[in-house]
């Protein structure tokens, strides 16, 4: 067949300033797309292949927006041919005639790669009320007679989907609504499940490309879950040594060693949120500054124990554990102890935080005179808490890059709403998770098999929480 083409490529075309380059962005996973507040950031067509392993599996442009849709419906009118099929021709007729003309400069970028057999996305803001100046250009899109789909999309907050729906329903078969800056991988699928629909043709090819970006994406989160378990690894049984000038390690060495202690850890952090970063091609993005912030709330503090890590329930079981009835055993402290426990504690909130030790995380040794060294050193984590920081923590990070739309141009804001770990650990994971942080803050060598059962349950719960989403 003459226009069968090895992959699909769409045109996404409409009013200025309604959202084509934010969905061109969002659809093609490319952060480079010019978004621009003032119409007309779009001035000539850009292509913007979704590529996979060097293979392109679909085409996007991006279009200026419809300037002078009235003229050039007058002209092709007064050009109309005697049948239907004819049409599309008088368009490539209309484009010929005015190539030079630059009155119509954006009109002929964005029609000329639906008469080279693109198909039409036509974006709408659906948060302002339909008007009829929009039906010049959708008639016009009915001229080039290539499949089409509209797309509703609610920039503002007002929603009247309804008579757009009914407006576009006559003259495109499908009317789907899609917001670039909150879609997700999941709405990313469906719609592309909808565009396969419209013709044949494509179907296949479609299929294939949600097929293969189902896969990348279930190999983004396996590789994402490995560098998190990884550096958890790394970070938990890190240990910090330094040589001192006498048997015993004086106070200020002591605080020195300290702060290259936690300044390690914090760089190990910092090198993860870039490597995730890097897997989701967010590389550099730029981050809230604000005091909820991660950065903010630094790794050694109260508040990201509460925040990031554990509920307060948690942290209550989970220190308790460790310290006034470390006698009981964790099953018993993550198990059906709770209400015993919380009652033992009094719900003191706060209490809580001295308790737990928060300002003792890290449990210094000074080595003694071992090989004939004056050694300090410190580590690995004695903590109880502090791996479930650490995961909490990351894995909120994964969370917000890996569902963060390439339209999105603003800052990266990182909550205090963000998830606990007991939403995402059912209880038997969070035992054996306990059970691998126990021999790490033993000192134990961290074997391949550790690292593998860690990451499996990590996986696990995190692929079911993703997938409740
Ligand atoms: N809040 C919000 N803003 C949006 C959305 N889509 C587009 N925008 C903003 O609207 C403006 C125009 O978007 P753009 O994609 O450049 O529109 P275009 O002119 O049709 O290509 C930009 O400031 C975008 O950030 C959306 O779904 N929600
Ligand atoms: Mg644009």
């Amino acid at each position: 067949m003459s226009n069968t083409i090895e992959y699909p490529k769409f045109a996404v075309v409409g009013h200025p300033n309604k959202g084509k380059s934010s969905i061109v962005s969002a659809l093609s996973h490319d952060s480079s797309v010019q978004i621009g507040d003032t119409p007309g950031t779009t001035q000539v067509k850009r292509s913007f292949p979704l590529k996979v392993d060097n293979k392109i599996v679909y085409e996007l442009f991006d279009t200026p927006g419809f300037q002078r849709a009235r003229q050039i419906l007058a002209w092709l009118n007064e050009h109309k041919p005697s049948s239907a099929d004819k049409r599309v021709d008088v368009v490539k007729a209309f484009i010929a005639e005015h190539r030079e003309n630059p009155r119509f400069r954006d009109e002929i970028e964005l029609l000329e790669p639906i008469v080279e057999g693109a198909g039409i996305i036509y974006v709408v803001d659906a948060s302002k009320p339909y008007g009829p100046e929009y039906e010049i250009e959708m008639e016009i899109l009915r001229w080039c007679g290539q499949p089409s789909m509209a797309i509703l999309n609610l920039i503002g907050d007002e929603d009247y989907r309804e008579e757009w729906k009914r407006a576009l329903g006559q003259y495109f078969r499908l009317v789907r609504t899609f917001n670039p800056m909150r879609a997700k991988f999941n709405d990313h699928i469906e719609l592309l499940e909808a565009m396969a629909h419209l013709n044949e043709e494509w179907t296949k090819s479609i299929k294939v490309a949600i097929d293969v970006l189902k896969k990348l994406h279930r190999q983004k989160i396996e590789q994402t879950i490995d560098v998190v378990v990884d550096y958890i690894i790394k970070s938990l049984s890190f240990v910090y040594k330094q040589k001192i000038k006498n048997k015993d390690a004086t106070t200020e060495e002591k605080e020195r060693a300290k702060e290259r202690y936690k300044a390690q850890l914090i760089k190990n952090e910092k090198q993860l949120e870039r490597e995730i970063e890097s897997i989701w091609q967010h590389l550099g993005v730029k981050k809230e500054k604000e005091d909820l912030a991660l950065d903010n709330i630094g790794l050694f503090s109260k508040q990201s124990a509460s925040i990031f890590g554990l509920s307060q329930k948690e942290l209550i079981v989970t220190g308790a554990s460790a310290g006034a009835i470390g006698g009981l055993g964790i099953d018993l402290a993550l198990g059906g102890g709770t209400m015993f426990l919380a009652s033992l504690i009094g719900g003191a909130v706060g209490g809580v935080g001295a308790m737990m030790g928060f300002d003792n995380l890290y449990e210094m040794r000074v080595m003694g005179q071992k090989f004939g060294k004056k050694e300090l050193s410190i580590g690995p984590m004695k903590n109880i808490n502090f791996p479930y920081i650490l995961l909490g923590r990351s894995l909120y990070y994964a969370y917000m890059i890996s569902n963060r739309s390439h339209a999105k141009r603003d800052t990266l804001e990182l909550k205090d709403d963000g998830f606990l770990l007991e939403d995402i650990f059912d209880a038997e994971s969070r035992k054996k998770l306990e059970k691998l942080h126990t021999k790490l803050r033993a000192g134990d060598n961290p074997t391949d098999s550790m690292v593998e059962e860690y990451k499996d349950i990590v996986l696990k719960n995190y692929l079911a929480f993703v997938e409740a989403d």
